[in-house]
């Protein structure tokens, strides 16, 4: 049976991420290709407000893609019993290739036998000493997993036992997991390793349709479909994808792109926003059946709503994590109507900032408080890059904080200065 192909967005999964991956893996599905989206996290608020608009049930939350033992336990390995004679035993090591054999009762596994010690039995009935039984020769094997356990870490000899809370499973082995199928995985929306759902090199990346730069290393086995647009959001390139194709955009589909394309471009107020994403919205609107200016107001409250957040909750907020190679740092985002109730806060957030740093070790951590109102970020952080900041946007770190008037962007006018000021 062949796996469908899994589209995704990235971790801490934005309306983008949720959205576009929803419509890719739809328009494959349209265009009669095995796909099914998934998703790195839960939606937040803003996505929760599309999705139940639209009337989308969230898709599949994938929490990694390693291989697991139970995709490679083989379950029809009998067990012996523990009433089992020798010759039970010696039956079963002469048809499975295996130096233990396990052995169980009504399914509750009881230890295994070594196939060494059924050998010393037959040394005995030469000697005509007393014979054990298999009840005698079983023991705890060494070691035994359980189906959920990641197949990378099976031993590199042998056969092992598969138990999942006392339930004989079955056996597997290292060698019994390298022939398993690749999951494929088509990225939306990001393509940085960091931001890509955990175990992808069990997996294999067929495709990437992102609007972020191109980050880190992407190496793939094979020739891969890759699109990238500096365009606004991923749901332009998606909403492009499916006129390619010649394939009838569905109206819950556009409603969810739309709500992409406003959410990215904080309806068309970001410097990111481009006249394709404009052009985009407004076609995606007239399918979907909405006023543009008044649903995209009503998603982006939805999501500027942060008073039952956490402090740990807003500093994580749609966060990432980047590297220069040198020092990992994060940037996350809130978006907002009034950042004033947010900026009283603003010491238990910087501690709550610190301690996400100091309990991962980043460089920094940055939190973006952006007011949709004004067009503009007050970017607070923890961590000793006081002098990299003020470098990166010619202004003085006053307590952790800098004030940009007119960044919205955190791709176009955050990260791209912090990481020239690194240099
Ligand atoms: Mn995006």
């Amino acid at each position: 049976m062949t796996k469908p192909i899994i589209v995704t967005g990235h971790k801490s999964p934005d309306t983008d991420s949720i959205c576009s991956s929803i419509a890719l893996a739809r328009l494959k599905q349209l265009q009669g290709i095995d796909a099914i989206p998934g998703r790195a996290g839960e939606p937040n608020k803003e996505t929760a407000f599309a999705l139940n608009y639209f009337h989308v049930e969230p898709q599949q939350l994938i929490k990694d893609f390693y291989v697991k033992v139970g995709e490679v336990t083989h379950t029809d390995v009998e067990p012996l019993k523990v009433s089992a004679s020798l010759k039970d035993a010696a039956q079963w090591f002469a048809t499975h290739p295996a130096s233990i054999a396990p052995v169980a009762d009504n399914g509750a596994f009881r230890g295994v036998i070594d196939r060494t010690a059924l050998a010393e039995e037959f040394i005995k009935t030469v000697t005509g000493q007393e014979l054990s039984m298999v009840k005698d020769l079983m023991h705890d094997p060494d070691v035994f997993f359980s189906t959920s356990d990641r197949a990378c870490d099976l031993p590199e000899e042998g056969q092992v036992v598969v138990v999942d809370d006392g339930k004989y499973v079955g056996m597997t082995c290292a060698a019994c997991a390298a022939g398993v199928e690749k999951q494929k995985v088509f990225l939306v929306d990001h393509n940085e390793k960091k931001q890509i759902i955990d175990g992808i090199d069990d997996a294999e990346i067929i495709g990437v349709v992102d609007h972020h730069r191109i980050g880190g290393t992407l190496a793939t086995d094979g020739p891969i479909f890759i699109l990238f647009r500096p365009v606004g959001c991923s749901a332009t390139i998606v909403t492009g994808l499916y006129k390619q194709a010649g394939v009838a955009i569905p109206k819950e589909i556009a409603g969810l792109l739309l709500s992409a394309v406003i959410s990215d471009t904080v309806l068309f107020r970001s410097p990111t926003c481009t006249e394709e994403d404009k052009a985009a919205a407004h076609e995606l609107a007239a399918i979907a059946g909405v006023d543009i200016e008044k649903y995209g107001m009503e998603l982006l409250k939805a999501g500027a709503n942060v008073s039952d957040l956490t402090p740990e909750q807003i500093t994580k907020n749609d966060m990432k994590e980047f590297s220069d190679g040198n020092i990992t740092f994060t940037i996350a985002q809130v978006q907002v109507m009034d950042v004033s109730d947010l900026l009283a806060q603003k010491d238990v957030l910087v501690n709550a900032l610190e301690k996400l740093r100091a309990a991962n070790n980043y460089a920094a951590s940055f939190l973006m408080i952006t007011s949709i109102i004004d067009e503009a970020t007050n970017l607070i952080f923890a961590g000793n890059l006081d002098e990299v900041v003020g470098k990166a946007f010619g202004k003085d770190v006053l307590d952790k904080e800098v004030y940009l008037p007119g960044v919205m962007s955190r791709k176009k006018q955050v990260v791209p200065p912090i990481l020239s000021a690194l240099k």
